[in-house]
């Protein structure tokens, strides 16, 4: 169905109704309810919906964020800024970050652990939006930001790969896709000695526990965070004993996606030789290990279990890897977008729009309702369609964008997930992310006319 230009601009009041009403002055709620703090890589994608808005508004959401950088580089992936009269679960004290010397001092307060790095994609794209008039205050700050960006993929390029395989490990499944079944084995080989007495929120903010990660999940979830608190966060340590360190294939293509647009803005940025030769050695790095991670078999690329010493092979977005770092040559993307619009994935007939699922319905792990697990997230469809404009596939990028919208005008929501066969709204409701892109994609003209 094609998306009129009134559907479009219903879409874009809508979506900008929806991030005002998560704004909380100069960050946003990643959702009014169920996430009522500043999440790392939702506010990426939130100031790429602000720019659209106000630049100036953009660059104080990606600042607010990195003001909560830690001394290592790393960007904690939830800064706990709502009041105490939001509830979140586990907050602050669970992470204990405050006693650690690389976490920021109080009272900023912070996770200790991170979430795909997606804010240079967002810089980017607020240079792309910023008018004449703004541009010198704008660059400025894009100058003042840029060095904490390096800064922040230095410690993904080194901290979290001291092999330097181009690959970034993650340690847990709160780093981007919570119960995705990829860490379904990693997680069932972890001796959990049961987490101190807890209370989910979630489900109970939610109404449907079927949406939500299980109670199995909490306790792993739980448990990890207990033994990063142990190790007091410090990467060489957890190096040392953790049990849960996993090479990432799509934290590892945001990553290159990621210094790809630093090195775009190394002008504007006036960046030095030695952040430009550093941004390529990563960028080139990274491309190699995607490149090696990839199946030519199954067409996809695998994530790799550290402590098990065995590849993930399963059939997820993730998979895509070698789209989502746009880097995939002419023979890997004829294989890529073969399977991409195959009955595993978006091809599959019964589903009501040709989206990307977090799961095929291929995999014996796949349910279509439940988070990570099946449904379409507007958000990593965003991601595959500026790859697929990057890569030349203008049109499947244009198809992408219209039932994306598509899904999200027939159903009336900003939801966080959607049910692929249905389309049902699942998730939060009003999530910041989701208006975000859709804002974004609601002033795009056919054929990428605004590259992203
Ligand atoms: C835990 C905020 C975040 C997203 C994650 C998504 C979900 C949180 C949760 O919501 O994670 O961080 O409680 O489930 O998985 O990607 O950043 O929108």
């Amino acid at each position: 169905m094609a998306v009129t230009a009134e559907t479009r601009a219903a879409l874009r009041d809508q979506a900008a109704a929806v991030l005002h009403g998560n704004d909380a002055g100069s960050w946003t709620k990643a959702s009014p309810l169920l996430y009522p703090h500043q999440w790392s890589w939702d506010s990426a994608f939130i100031a790429m919906g602000w720019a659209h808005l106000d630049v100036g508004r953009a660059m104080t959401e990606l600042e607010q964020l990195f003001a909560a950088q830690w001394s290592t580089g790393m960007v904690p992936h939830i800064v706990f800024r709502a009041g105490s009269d939001q509830p979140y679960f586990p907050g602050p004290e669970w992470w204990d970050s405050a006693s650690v010397p690389a976490a920021p001092r109080p009272p900023i307060q912070t996770t200790g652990i991170c979430q795909p790095p997606v804010h240079a994609l967002a810089l980017q794209r607020i240079w792309q939006l910023t008018p004449a008039e703004r541009q010198p205050e704008i660059r400025a700050r894009v100058q003042a930001l840029y060095p904490k960006m390096v800064a922040w993929h230095r410690y993904l390029a080194t901290q979290r790969d001291p092999e330097g395989s181009g690959l970034v490990t993650a340690y847990h499944p709160w780093e981007g896709t919570d119960n995705s079944p990829r860490w379904d084995r990693a997680l069932a080989r972890i001796e959990v000695a049961k987490p101190g007495p807890y209370t989910r929120l979630d489900t109970k903010e939610l109404g449907d526990a079927s949406q939500r990660p299980t109670d199995w999940d909490y306790d792993r979830f739980l448990w990890l965070v207990e033994l990063l608190r142990k190790y007091r966060y410090d990467d060489a340590e957890i190096y040392r004993h953790y049990p849960f360190l996993i090479k990432d294939v799509f934290f590892s293509a945001v990553l290159v996606a990621a210094n790809d647009a630093l090195l775009d803005l190394a002008d504007v940025a006036g960046a030095g030789d030695g952040d430009r030769a550093q941004l390529t050695g990563w960028l080139d790095r990274g491309r190699q290990a995607l490149v090696r991670s990839f199946d030519a078999q199954s067409g996809l690329c695998v994530d790799y279990d550290v402590r098990a010493r065995e590849d993930i092979r399963l059939r997820t977005f993730a998979g895509f890897a070698l789209l989502f770092a746009a880097t995939a040559d002419a023979a890997q993307r004829a294989i890529l977008l073969r399977v991409l619009d195959s009955t595993d994935f978006c091809g599959n007939p019964d589903f009501r729009w040709r989206l990307l699922p977090s799961t095929s319905p291929a995999e014996p792990a796949f349910e279509p309702h439940n988070y990570w697990r099946g449904p379409v997230w507007p958000v990593i469809d965003w991601l595959l369609w500026r790859s697929l404009i990057l890569l030349n596939c203008a049109s499947r990028a244009d198809a992408l964008r219209r039932d994306s919208l598509d899904q999200i005008a027939t159903s009336g929501q900003f939801a966080e997930y959607f049910e692929p066969f249905t389309g049902a709204a699942l998730g939060s409701p009003r999530q910041s992310w989701t208006a975000a892109v859709a804002l974004d994609w609601s002033v795009v003209e056919d054929s990428g006319a605004t590259r992203p």
